[in-house]
């Protein structure tokens, strides 16, 4: 196996204490993604928008990564060692891949704790909630947003990501319900490049039909015996 790209999604961090989105319970069967994941949401209420991700940023602050973010550092490392490499892109905007080891990850969504200008639109690490008066440590002058990725907006790093697509061997969806595009078609563009494709879920996803491979139940037990599997065959 010489090229893996994984995508993760909020499952992954689920049981590191993290919501999901769209399970039952989730952000989103709480609150409406239109009122706080929009950029129009923000420019009518910024206070409102704030204080959902300065209440997310604390919540990550006290969670820490589980058994699936170490089983993938495991991954990184196996494959560098055979001659092979691992693209880690995650949607999710939380740091539990950096923190349980991994070197590189493309956040397509964003992170939580860094903070964007509005003014200069520099990106600094940011762990506080964001106030009125926090000006850009860089321009001094603007205010300050999340560094997220909002409905309507272009993720971020889409240009790595495709090439990897193009250039991989096998592709793989942890924890993500295959809804929001376009991460939910990259595993059609990893088949039309002939990726073998495998989905790694609690359940099966929107996209489900179109993986060759499925394995379901909860991340911390799927994705180590995965690993393992993938390491050993
Ligand atoms: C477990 C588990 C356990 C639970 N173990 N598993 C109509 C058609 C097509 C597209 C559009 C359309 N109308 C609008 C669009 C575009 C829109 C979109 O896709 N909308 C859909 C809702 C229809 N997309 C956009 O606007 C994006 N931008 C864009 O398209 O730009 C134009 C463009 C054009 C061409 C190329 C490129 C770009 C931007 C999307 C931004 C998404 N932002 C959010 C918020 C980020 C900040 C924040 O965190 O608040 O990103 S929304 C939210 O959804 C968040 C997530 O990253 C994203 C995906 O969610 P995810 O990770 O899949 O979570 P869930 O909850 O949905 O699923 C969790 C899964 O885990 C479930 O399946 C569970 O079963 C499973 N699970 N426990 C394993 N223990």
């Amino acid at each position: 196996m010489k090229h893996v790209v994984v995508l993760t999604g909020a499952g992954i961090s689920a049981e590191s204490g993290l919501g999901t989105f769209r399970d039952k319970g989730g952000l989103w069967a709480r609150y409406d993604p239109m009122t706080l994941a929009t950029p129009e949401a923000f420019a009518r209420d910024p206070a409102l928008v704030q204080a959902f991700y300065d209440a997310r940023r604390r919540n990550l602050l006290d969670a820490a990564p589980n058994a699936a973010h170490a089983a993938l550092v495991r991954l990184d490392k196996e494959l560098a060692d055979r001659g092979g490499r691992l693209t880690l892109v995650t949607q999710n905007v939380d740091d539990l891949h950096e923190r349980a080891g991994s070197r590189s990850v493309l956040h397509m969504h964003g992170e939580l704790l860094k903070a964007r200008c509005l003014a200069c639109r520099a990106v600094s690490p940011w762990r506080a909630d964001i106030t009125p008066v926090d000006r850009c440590p860089v321009c001094g002058v603007g205010g300050l947003r999340p560094h997220v990725v909002w409905f309507g907006e272009m993720p971020l790093g889409m240009d790595a990501i495709e090439a990897a697509l193009a250039d991989a061997d096998l592709f793989v969806a942890i924890g993500t319900s295959g809804s929001v595009y376009p991460a939910a078609g990259f595993v059609a563009a990893a088949r039309r490049h002939g990726a073998r494709t495998c989905e790694l879920n609690l359940e099966p996803s929107d996209t489900a039909g179109l993986f060759e491979e499925r394995h379901h139940g909860p991340a911390t037990a799927v994705v180590p015996t995965w690993v393992e599997a993938t390491l050993a065959g």
